[in-house]
């Protein structure tokens, strides 16, 4: 048999330099431009498919406003959520707060609503600190569910401390390293590592000094402002106090 005909019939053609119009020789075999067709064409297929499995179906959004709420502890307070339909999304959508720090509640106006591409959807989520609650800066997380289709919006949640506030430093780091306080409060700082750190004020307002495992110092903020802080040994470990009338 013919052993180019074969090659023919079987791309097995290796280096087949076709002289194009501009007189170069072209280095693409049939069987690369057939492999690239094939590759090319898969992918678009897939990019297609893609889009019209996920740009395409019905979905919704979910934001909450506003983006941070700042409340005493022992206060409560509300802020919104909304949701919208996105390409003629029409379900029910269940709301709860997946996460929430220690001695927060938080409760819906509605639980459940029916979300329709006539309207956005605006319920009203109240916030409730327990007094005991840890003052500090956290994110609650609410999430929307409808039929297994998640969405979550981020509320930034401040809980300002009225009294006594204590900061654990714990593995390098302060908690919480983001802190409002009301005037006159007590901030207490607690090293938990076997590692020494101290709290020490960038423009020197206070200055906890070393403190070794389990030691503690205190001060009180009887000065409205922004107090940043630091660790000498560990630069790296930052925080701040802020001091609210
Ligand atoms: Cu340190």
């Amino acid at each position: 048999m013919d052993i180019n005909l074969l090659r023919k019939v079987f791309f097995l053609g290796g280096r087949k330099h076709i002289l194009n119009i501009y007189g170069h020789h072209n280095a693409w075999s049939m069987r690369n431009r057939i492999i690239f067709s094939i590759v090319l064409g898969t992918l678009m297929l897939n990019v297609t498919l893609g889009y019209l499995a996920f740009a395409e179906a019905p979905d919704y959004s979910i934001i909450a406003s506003p983006e941070i709420t700042s409340l005493y502890q022992g206060d409560s307070i509300t802020f919104k959520v909304t949701l919208a339909s996105l390409r003629n999304f029409d379900s029910k959508v269940t709301l709860r707060a997946a996460e929430i720090p220690e001695g927060v509640t938080v409760t819906f106006d509605e639980n459940v609503t029916r979300l329709t591409s006539e309207e956005n959807v605006t319920i009203t989520a109240n916030i409730e600190v327990d007094p005991e609650a840890a003052a500090g800066l956290y994110e609650l997380v609410i999430e929307a569910n409808s039929d297994g289709l998640i969405h979550k919006a981020i509320e930034q949640l401040n809980i300002i401390g009225t009294d006594r506030i204590i900061v654990i430093i714990k593995d390098f780091w302060y908690f919480p390293d983001n802190l409002t306080i009301r005037q006159g409060s007590e901030v207490i700082w607690v090293n938990l590592d076997l590692t020494g750190h101290t709290a020490t004020a960038d423009n020197g307002e206070f200055d906890t000094d070393l403190l070794r495992q389990n030691q503690r110092y205190s001060m009180v903020f009887d000065q409205v402002g922004k107090f940043p802080y630091f660790c000498v040994p560990h630069p790296q470990m930052v925080g701040v106090v802020r001091v609210v009338e």
